[in-house]
């Protein structure tokens, strides 16, 4: 039964063709685009002050992404999600390289009071820097783990932040700090293309689009992302990572509900 909702909620992105307002960092503009489109969503970038209001008013939802940070870039963030809040817009946030400068970890922190997120995702170290913990990371990539346990640490952030968060890496865990589920799906190819995690953000707001059960939504992504992840990989990891990116765009577009239902990893975290 759950493996159904999972599984089937690809098939409502395709139908609905939600629009998607993302605000992203500009290493990872055309990849997210084509990766939305693919998935049958539709994106749209727009970060000028005077319109990100209006086109997040209008969006199925919106994706703000700190990859490549200008006070502009916050402001427009930050005035893209509040009306977001203020239409029921629901709002994802991905934390880019929290913890790898001050101003980085002031500006997240600064989104997470200004904007209600219902959905934060990012790597263990980026979670952690949000929520004032220490955490290794390197640039934008996390670093090596700091022993703590990702489930606790995900909790934790969900509990402190009143929001749903996931964090990825070769588990993922996505979590409201009482309940959630572990995901063991993706492929480690995943770490060698850029973007990857900041595309999945956004195909988190492409689901959270069509279903208003946040923590469902967000595993569902994780899990149709990872399962069309697995099979690009059997299809192209000997011809190595620019192979592999190409291969992912087409089996958003190609990965079936089905293979979602045979191929996803899902486990309950019950009473956190
Ligand atoms: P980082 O910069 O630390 O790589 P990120 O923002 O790029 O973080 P990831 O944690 O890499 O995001 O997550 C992107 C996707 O890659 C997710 O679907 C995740 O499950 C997958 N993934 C990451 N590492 C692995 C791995 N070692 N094995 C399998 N899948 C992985
Ligand atoms: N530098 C700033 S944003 C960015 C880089 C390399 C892209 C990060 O993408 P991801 O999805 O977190 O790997
Ligand atoms: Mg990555
Ligand atoms: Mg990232």
């Amino acid at each position: 039964m759950l493996m159904n909702r999972i599984a089937s909620l690809v098939d409502q992105v395709r139908a609905a063709n939600p629009l998607v307002h993302n605000i992203t960092n500009v290493v990872v503009t055309n990849f997210t685009a084509n990766g939305l489109l693919a998935l049958g969503a539709s994106p749209v970038m727009a970060y000028a002050k005077e319109e990100v209001a209006d086109m997040a008013r209008i969006a199925g939802a919106l994706v703000l992404n700190m990859g490549t940070l200008t006070e502009e870039v916050v402001q427009a963030m930050i005035i893209a999600g509040k009306s977001a809040n203020a239409h029921h817009v629901p709002v994802v946030f991905d934390p880019v390289g929290a913890g790898a400068t001050p101003y980085r970890t002031a500006a997240a922190r600064k989104i997470v009071q200004e904007v209600e997120v219902n959905v934060i995702r990012g790597n263990a170290a980026e979670l952690a820097h949000v929520i004032g913990e220490r955490w290794e990371i390197k640039g934008v990539d996390a670093g090596k783990s700091s022993g703590e346990d990702t489930i606790l640490l995900a909790q934790k952030a969900a509990k402190q932040l009143n929001t749903i968060v996931a964090i990825t890496g070769r588990e993922d865990v996505i979590t409201d700090g009482e309940s959630g589920y572990l995901i063991r799906n993706g492929h480690p190819l995943l770490t060698k293309v850029t973007g990857t995690g900041c595309l999945l953000t956004s195909v988190i707001g492409a689901f959270l689009a069509v279903e208003k059960d946040w923590l469902l939504a967000g595993a569902s992504a994780l899990t149709t992302y990872g399962v069309a992840a697995e099979i690009a990989a059997n299809r192209k990891a000997e011809e190595g990572p620019g192979s592999f990116q190409i291969e992912l765009l087409n089996q958003l577009m190609k990965v079936s509900s089905e293979d979602i239902q045979s191929a996803g990893s899902v486990q309950e975290l019950a009473n956190l």
